[in-house]
């Protein structure tokens, strides 16, 4: 058994069967995430470890070989277990791999991939669908119709912080072990804090609204926030959602003006909306800026979306300075 699952965890999925198909699916996930974890622990111990695989991903980003192989490792974990369709950022179409089974798995395989060769801590993103009639109509639709979303970090300690509608909880693998454990039963991110997360290099092509609320950050007492605003950029999203998770704060990845970026860089389907799920069941909010992730239907399965996420005063201020906007 790769992970003890809480008894809390999935009661708000009201079917037995399905439960216990969720279960199956997390603790095949758990299993992979562990042969993750012993990869990226080798870092450059392995020659090809941080070495490009010559191809690219649905959005072009060239691929890294962890890439391809943690997309490989999740496929044929998968493939054990009662999910129908698989979509991944590493592939451009979704994978069929038995569509009688009742389940749908997207996942960003190696989230914070470009930080391979740093140290940083990286992860895996996924949410699980209950199956429609086909592949795409069971990842066509909002966020907010998913049974779990989940991240694996690959870091100092390998966790996994997860949902299935009954708050969030965060469990730590034991090595000697080999299983994950309960951490953390209800993780809960403070309604306000002051720590702001942006890549604060893309300011020149950032919209007004953003503009002006992180000049505000950086005039922190001295402007109309009244309190110093901290500052911290991972680079790697499961990294920051994590750190937010434990002390609060707010995350933003908007929209901006350079070509590529008019919907943000973050994706919908397998990055914001299990953060998103995550994050709300843990009492924050997370919206594009002005509406939340979770009412947002996918059209495409790889599209953009900008996001901004964490404690619900910072979250619900970025808002006000899109309606400033627009009511000047
Ligand atoms: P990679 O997976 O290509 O490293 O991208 C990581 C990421 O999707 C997310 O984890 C980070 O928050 C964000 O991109 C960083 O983007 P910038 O490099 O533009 O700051």
């Amino acid at each position: 058994m790769s992970i003890q699952i809480s008894g809390a965890f999935a009661k708000n999925i009201s079917s037995a069967k399905l439960r216990l198909d969720v279960h199956q699916t997390i603790t095949a996930l758990a299993k992979a995430a562990i042969e993750i974890s012993h990869l990226c622990a080798r870092g450059p111990l392995d020659t090809d470890f941080g070495s490009l695989a010559g191809s690219a991903n649905s959005d072009g980003d060239a691929q890294k070989s962890l890439d391809v192989r943690t997309d490989e490792i999740i496929t044929s974990a998968l493939k054990g277990t009662p999910t129908a369709y698989y979509a991944s950022e590493e592939q451009e179409g979704i994978v069929t791999l038995d569509r009688d089974k009742p389940l749908a798995v997207a996942s960003d395989p190696l989230d914070g991939s470009s930080n391979i060769d740093t140290n940083v801590s990286i992860g895996t993103i996924f949410s699980i669908f209950k199956a429609r009639q086909t592949a795409e109509a069971s990842f066509m639709r909002a966020g907010r119709e998913q049974l779990v979303g989940g991240f694996f970090v690959y870091g100092p300690q390998t966790s996994l912080v997860i949902t299935a509608g009954n708050g969030t909880e965060l469990y730590v693998l034991d090595r000697e072990e080999g299983v994950f454990k309960l951490a953390i039963a209800k993780m809960h991110i403070p309604k306000d804090a002051h720590e702001y997360a942006i890549n604060a290099s893309n300011f020149q092509s950032w919209h007004t609204p953003i503009r002006t609320y992180i000049e505000d950050c950086q005039l922190g007492a001295f402007g109309p926030l009244q309190r110093k605003q901290n500052m911290r950029w991972i680079g790697s999203l499961v990294a920051d959602a994590n750190r937010i998770l434990m002390r609060g704060g707010i995350f933003l990845y908007p929209e901006d003006t350079r070509q590529g970026y008019e919907n943000g860089r973050l994706r919908l389907l397998y990055e914001a909306s299990p953060i998103a799920f995550i994050i709300e069941q843990a009492g924050g909010a997370a919206t594009n800026g002005q509406s939340r992730i979770l009412d947002i239907e996918l059209n495409t399965l790889h599209e953009r979306v900008p996001l901004v996420f964490g404690s619900v005063y910072p979250v619900s201020q970025v808002k006000t300075y899109y309606q400033n906007q627009v009511d000047s």
